[in-house]
């Protein structure tokens, strides 16, 4: 037997030692184990069934109440030096970590099955995947991770092969919040999450591994594992360029990763193809450019505002063979959540009857029927735009990368970095308002470099300073680009209808990677002028059009100040050349 099938085996008999459980079971990723599970989970009340005609092998898992989101306060990077995890994690030593966490764990699966789910993060083939093992006690998990990941034995026989793989322990615990903590230690590639059954928290090969421990091996090994979604766009000549785009949770990757185009565009012979919703895995090829991987196999879409009018892609891979968590039901037990135009729930997201306010009896029901972070969880083939070249081993090349925050003032619509190191400053110095994904104050404007301030797993000072890294003599970088579809008018309403739309602010971007459009160039950089934008069709006025593509200078200043500020939180570490290029902005906007 290989040494990593040795040294997983003797940490599966370790672990089971530590959590005491009634069984083990090695997931081998086939269908009639996907079957008994299922069943099982019917049995116990964890999976409901939706309607079978209109949703065949549609399951409905209701959360317990305080179970709904990422919990960043409990979310831990556990390096040796504090410095090495950053101010922009919560820190404690590997030692202490260890053993409060396995506390928690020491008989924690007593009466449980213990599941083994070796797992893949990228196609089986391709030399950008990684692979891990989870061990949990959640069959909710196993579902999840057999959607969202390449599960079983193609993994383990992969697993076999490159020698090493990452460790992740999770068990749900008694889903107490004042007992649970997701807790990384990268030096060692082990993950431990305790007390949570929510996905970013729970499904381990996602934002734990593909994100926190992909981040710090990526340094090492002189790649990027980002929060970015992947996407093809098909030029009318059939030339396909991608664009890998950041953006924080819930602000669109996955509409924009499967955007339709507009009427116009798709007459013309426009096609978006989605490779990714939420993860990029980019490595430097031979060629100099920018190779990038969706290491996912599933989506795990945030299902309010999801509809035909905003995601039809999304919604009409929802109809069958899919896991929703936290939605409402309609009196036909079909999946219901806010934004969908038909359909009426009956009973919302913690089961509880939905009150008719008439009835004096009942009340009016408060709050929004579906939670505001319910999910879906489905496999990327159910996707009518999802790209052949996902699968490619080599990966797909990038041509643009974008930041996008949500900012309802200041930020116009779509600005060019000028070079790489400006566009190293622009995603440093990415801010948005919070949303529901994860616990806490929804709506407040945070500095989330790169949308990475939730997933980066060591310093981001030293993250910046691995980004500046890759521009090397003979390297062919994507160009980069910021945008902005939440900008609001003074009417409080939004000035770019964004969705489908959003494919005119790509075309910009990419006539500007081909050199065919023009820019005016301003202190925070390239602007498409209000011309350069086809806009045909939108009803928007000469004054928002302005609005979208204004520079506000003294907004502006003061913006750079707070970016100033911002890097220098992260001290001595900050590399020099953000420095700069945050000081030559702010002389460019005071000469
Ligand atoms: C997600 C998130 O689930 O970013 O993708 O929270
Ligand atoms: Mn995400």
């Amino acid at each position: 037997m290989s040494s990593s099938l040795d040294a997983l085996n003797q940490w599966v008999l370790e672990v089971a030692r530590l959590t005491q459980p009634d069984r083990i079971h090695w997931c081998d990723g086939s269908d009639s184990e996907s079957r008994a599970l299922t069943e099982l989970m019917l049995s116990t009340g964890d999976l409901i069934a939706l309607n079978p005609e209109t949703y065949p092998d549609c399951y409905l898992h209701r959360s317990s109440p305080s179970d709904v989101a990422r919990v960043e306060h409990l979310t831990f990077v556990c390096t040796p030096e504090p410095e090495d995890a950053g101010p922009n994690n919560h820190w404690t030593a590997p030692a202490e970590a260890h053993a409060k966490i396995d506390a928690l764990f020491a008989g924690c699966m007593r009466g449980r099955t213990m599941y083994v789910i070796p797992y893949c993060m990228g196609p089986i083939d391709s030399p950008i995947s990684r692979c891990g093992v989870e061990l949990t006690d959640s069959p909710y998990v196993v579902a999840n991770m057999r959607i969202m990941t390449r599960m079983g034995a193609a993994a383990l026989a992969r697993i076999e092969r490159d020698g090493s793989f990452v460790k992740g322990l999770h068990s749900t615990g008694e889903l107490d919040p004042d007992r649970r903590f997701i807790m990384h230690f990268p030096e060692e590639l082990t993950i431990k999450s305790y007390g949570s059954g929510y996905g970013g928290n729970a499904l381990l090969g996602k934002k734990c591994h593909a994100l926190r421990i992909a981040s710090y091996q990526a340094r090492t090994e002189g790649w990027l594992a980002e929060h970015m979604l992947i996407v093809g766009i098909e030029n009318p000549q059939g030339e396909t360029h991608y664009v890998a785009a950041a953006f924080p949770s819930a602000c669109g990757k996955t509409n924009l990763a499967m955007l339709i185009p507009p009427e116009g565009y798709l007459k013309a012979g426009w096609k978006v193809w989605t490779i990714g919703d939420d993860i990029c895995w980019m490595t430097p090829g031979a060629d100099g450019r920018l190779w990038a991987i969706n290491p996912e196999a599933g989506f795990f879409g945030v299902a309010p505002g999801t509809s035909a009018k905003t995601n039809p892609n999304a919604l009409a891979m929802l109809d069958h063979d899919a896991i929703f968590t936290n939605v409402a039901v309609t009196a036909d037990n079909r999946p219901w959540w806010e934004g969908l135009p038909d359909g009426v729930p009956v009973t919302d997201w913690q089961g509880r009857p939905i009150a008719d306010s008439d009835d004096p009896n009942n009340g009016p029901h408060n709050g929004p029927a579906a939670h505001p972070n319910s999910r879906f969880t489905v496999s990327a083939n159910q996707c009518a735009s999802f790209s052949p070249h996902a699968e490619d081993p080599q990966g797909v090349p990038l041509s643009a990368i974008v930041f996008g925050g949500r900012r309802e003032s200041l930020v116009p619509l779509v600005f060019e970095a000028r070079d790489w190191t400006h566009g190293v400053l622009v995603g440093a110095s990415m801010a948005s308002e919070t949303t529901a994904a994860a616990t806490g104050a929804v709506g407040v404007v945070r500095r989330d470099p790169m949308a990475m301030k939730p997933f980066c797993g060591y310093n981001f000072a030293d993250y910046f300073a691995h980004w500046l890294s890759f521009d090397k003599p003979a390297a062919k970088l994507p160009k980069i680009f910021h945008v902005n579809w939440f900008r609001k008018g003074e009417n409080g309403k939004f000035l770019w209808p964004g969705f489908g739309d959003n494919l005119r602010v790509l075309e910009w971007i990419l006539k500007r990677v081909d050199g065919s459009a023009d820019a005016h160039e301003t202190p925070i950089g390239n602007l498409p002028q209000a011309g350069d934008l086809n806009v045909e069709g939108l009803g928007i006025g000469a004054d928002e059009l302005d609005a979208l593509l204004a520079v506000d200078r003294a907004g502006w200043k003061h913006e750079l100040s707070e970016i100033g500020a911002y890097l220098d939180s992260y001290g001595a570490r900050t590399p020099d050349a953000l420095k700069r290029e945050q000081q030559s902005i702010v002389d460019a906007l005071n000469g």
